[in-house]
């Protein structure tokens, strides 16, 4: 651990430093069916500091196309509390942004199942979605949002400028992380943006994830994990500054990036106050990643002696929501069916299939409450509130849930 390795950083090429090795892992979202399991893909989990560029990322990330084709099983509208987050936000940004701009044009990348364009259709603007993955592209054409089904690129920016023009808004959720030529993004970004336009997305923030070892937010779609630092460094390439940003407590700790032309509009002076948060934490450093490190193998051994212990007391564990983040801790942590039954999902894509490397049986949540278990893995903690609420009756009986972060721990009501 430690070393340098012969990998360069994918923002500026400098020599990274590794920080965790996950060890083998399959795609967070590839749930098989058991005639397949001989076939199943894996890769080397491992993560690494820039210390030039301040970028923490993925050493290697697999093919785009293995991860988002016409099976992609995450649709955003599952979740309640996802829909209000955008209607919420689309109602802000035609406030502050785009009702100053006669007919403007808004473009999503990686827009999923329309759950924030919508609101753009109902509204009658101009908007374009860019969505590679299909089958989700597909439930937003059928809410008769404007989708193209490609990747976004240096290509694709040229065709939308050519028939629709520049773009007055940009934005992006949990979609930059998921995109390694960086550059390439950034350089066709500055291309589409209107003279007075901003570029706004939102990822899990690093600073969440390094504080309460939420490690789980690293697999394969997660190439980056961005700070207020590394996302300064990449937009002074490219003329751009961050003009305002937004700690956001969805997907267990978000940040909003807001990003404009340098010097078109005036910068709110939060960016400066969390950048030298940044500083304080340590995130320009490799030491805190060092430590983070260490902290994942100590949740790794709590977590096993935790689900051995529940084991040996003949305690049944059974897990809710079968996320992409639950596959690096099953995986990492070597979590099978011997010690946790099944996960409930509400997404059917999943449902009657096994979890990515592990192969823990995925059943339906209708049938959450039917089944007997004494324990349950909260593995959505990010929709606690909605997931609780939910399933309130699952501790009326004694059972008890599981939190995972800063360290396993059973909740006691
Ligand atoms: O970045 C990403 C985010 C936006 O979504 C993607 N790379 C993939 C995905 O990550 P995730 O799978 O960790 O997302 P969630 O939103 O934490 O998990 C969703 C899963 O939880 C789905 O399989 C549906 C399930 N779920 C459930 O069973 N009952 C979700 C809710 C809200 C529920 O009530
Ligand atoms: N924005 C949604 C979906 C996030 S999941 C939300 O926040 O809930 C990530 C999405 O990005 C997937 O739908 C995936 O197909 C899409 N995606 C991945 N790479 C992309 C790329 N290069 N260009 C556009 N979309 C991409």
């Amino acid at each position: 651990m430690n070393s340098f390795l012969n990998y360069n950083c994918s923002c500026c090429n400098n020599n990274l430093v590794l920080i965790n090795n996950f060890g083998k892992m399959p795609l967070a979202n590839a749930f098989i069916d058991k005639k397949l399991f001989h076939k199943e893909h894996f890769f080397d989990l491992k993560t690494a500091f820039c210390e030039k560029c301040k970028l923490f990322q993925l050493v290697d990330q697999p093919k785009k196309e293995l991860m988002f084709n016409d099976k992609y099983p995450f649709y955003s509208s599952l979740s309640e509390g996802m829909k209000l987050h955008f209607t919420n936000l689309y109602k802000n940004i035609f406030k502050n942004h785009l009702s100053q701009f006669d007919d403007p044009l808004s473009l999503e990348i990686g827009c999923n199942d329309g759950i924030f364009l919508e609101n753009f259709k109902i509204n009658n603007l101009r908007h374009i979605g860019i969505e590679p993955s299909s089958n989700v592209a597909n439930i937003a054409k059928n809410k008769s949002i404007n989708v193209l089904n490609k990747f976004f690129n240096n290509e694709l920016t040229n065709y939308i400028i050519k028939n629709y023009g520049e773009a007055h808004l940009i934005y992006a959720a949990n979609v930059i992380c998921h995109i390694k030529d960086i550059n390439s993004l950034f350089s066709s970004v500055e291309k589409l943006l209107h003279k007075k336009g901003k570029f706004i997305f939102e990822d899990p923030y690093l600073g969440d994830v390094i504080k309460n070892n939420q490690f789980d937010q690293i697999y394969d779609e997660h190439v980056y994990l961005f700070s207020i630092i590394s996302i300064e460094n990449i937009c002074k390439r490219y003329n751009l500054e961050i003009v305002d940003c937004e700690k956001l407590l969805t997907h267990g700790g978000s940040m909003r990036y807001h990003i404009a032309r340098t010097g078109e509009y005036l910068v709110n002076e939060k960016v400066s106050k969390i950048k030298d948060e940044e500083i304080q934490l340590g995130l320009d450093k490799k030491d805190i990643y060092l430590k983070f490190d260490e902290n994942c193998k100590k949740f790794k051994n709590n977590f096993v002696n935790l689900l051995r212990d529940l084991s040996d007391k003949n305690q049944s564990v059974v897990g809710y929501a079968a996320t992409s983040k639950s596959t690096t801790i099953l995986n990492y942590c070597n979590i099978s069916s011997e010690y946790l039954n099944c996960i409930f999902d509400s997404t059917e894509d999943k449902q009657d299939k096994f979890s990515p490397g592990m192969h823990i049986p995925i059943r339906s949540d209708a049938d959450f409450t039917k089944i007997k278990s004494n324990y349950c893995i909260l593995f959505a903690y990010n929709h606690k509130k909605e997931i609780l609420e939910k399933e309130h009756k699952y501790s009326i009986n004694g059972s008890k849930w599981i939190e995972l972060f800063p360290l396993p721990k059973i909740i006691n009501d």
